[in-house]
């Protein structure tokens, strides 16, 4: 699925940024564009990645280029007056090659959030194309600014887009209580980078080899995402056996036979194992699954480990698991892959408990005065 990308705030861009060396490092290519806007000039200068005429700073009659510093009011005003110019990067950019837009934020500041939704609600406006939103937060937040700034961005994100992936921070970090390093944003982002890279590059069909009914495509992936809401990421991803590197299979492969011989019970059992891990612990979001409206697995790796049966059963078992008959299921052959990677894509769950707890902070009761 080719996308073009906005990333609104410091960690929206550093989002973008995370998506673009995925990309590179898959070789592949399903990003067809990416921009910035941010209200703070520093931070779109340390961006690396994306285009400096894509990179466009708002809201220098209000903050000078240092920032809304968390008054999402201000940064909402800026972005709405500002719209024009936030949505310049498009200009140039093959928009007709792209399948969907996706619109990245951290929530909790005070340009990100109220950014990703102007942007999004404009391009729903213009464009045909779906607009999926990501959404980094941190439900450990004691701030009641943030609280309250989070909960708004992310209500009105999901009503300016097609569905949001949602990135709860706090479920990754070893103490919830101490601040987020640099380091870690960026070991999180490229977490969550990977599973978006892997979901969009799924559904990219590259070479006429590709096509086949199992084979990930666009169109499943924006079914699976239609009907609006919040989304959550499972993955696991785990090395395979290196492939024969003797002096006959290399052999093999050089004169075009390509099959590798695998043990159809380890193949299979390395599929339930992952997919189980995937959604065990492993979502980006964690929630009940059970109020998933629809979900897609996506399966990748050398073409020899996609065991077809296998596939079916993990998806009949994530039918069970969501109660949801709508679970699609695909592979993403790739005959250079060292790794198994299994994606699931649960759409339309309920925001969690702790999301909702978020209220309390938001209105100034500090949970840990309770
Ligand atoms: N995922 C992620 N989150 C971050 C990063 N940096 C900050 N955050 C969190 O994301 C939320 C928004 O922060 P920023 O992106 O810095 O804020 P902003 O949108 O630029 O808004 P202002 O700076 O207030 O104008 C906050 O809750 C931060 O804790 C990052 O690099 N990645
Ligand atoms: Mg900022």
């Amino acid at each position: 699925m080719n996308v073009f990308c906005f990333g609104t705030g410091k960690a929206g861009g550093n989002v973008v940024e995370q998506l673009l060396r995925y990309e590179r490092q898959l070789k592949t290519d399903f990003i067809v564009g990416a921009a910035a806007c941010d209200t703070t000039a520093a931070d779109l200068d340390a961006l690396e990645l994306i285009p400096e005429d894509a990179r466009v700073l708002f809201g220098t009659a209000e903050t000078n280029g240092k920032g809304f510093e968390s008054d999402a009011a201000r940064g909402a005003e800026a972005a709405k007056r500002e719209h024009r110019q936030l949505l310049e990067p498009t200009d140039s950019a093959p928009i007709s090659a792209s399948d969907a837009f996706v619109v990245c934020a951290g929530l909790g500041g005070g340009t990100g959030g109220p950014t990703a939704a102007v942007i999004a609600e404009r391009l729903s406006e213009l464009y045909d194309q779906p607009v999926y939103g990501v959404a980094s937060f941190s439900t450990s937040t004691t701030d009641s600014r943030c609280a309250s700034n989070t909960l708004r961005s992310l209500r009105q994100l999901v009503s300016a887009t097609d569905h949001v992936f949602g990135f709860d921070t706090a479920s990754r970090v070893k103490d919830e209580d101490e601040p987020v390093s640099e380091e870690t944003y960026d070991t999180l982002d490229a977490e969550l980078a990977r599973r978006l890279g892997t979901l969009f590059a799924a559904g990219e069909v590259t070479t006429a080899d590709d096509v086949g009914a199992s084979v990930v495509d666009a169109s499943e992936i924006m079914n699976t995402l239609r009907g609006g809401g919040l989304a959550t990421l499972g993955y696991s991803e785990r090395p395979l056996p290196p492939r024969d590197t003797s002096v006959v299979g290399r052999l093999k492969r050089l004169v075009g036979d390509d099959a590798e011989s695998v043990d159809q019970i380890d193949s299979q059992s390395r599929i339930t194992t992952q997919t189980r891990e995937a959604v065990r612990g492993q979502l980006t979001l964690p929630c009940d699954i059970g109020t998933a409206s629809r979900g897609l697995l996506v399966i990748t790796g050398r073409p020899a480990w996609l065991n077809r049966d296998a596939i079916s059963q993990n998806q009949g078992w994530l039918e069970d698991q969501t109660g949801s008959l709508e679970v699609r299921n695909g592979d993403d052959p790739r005959p250079d892959a060292d790794a198994l990677s299994v994606l699931v894509v649960l759409g339309g769950v309920a925001p969690p408990e702790r999301l909702t707890a978020l209220q309390a902070v938001a209105d100034g009761d500090d949970p840990n005065d309770a």
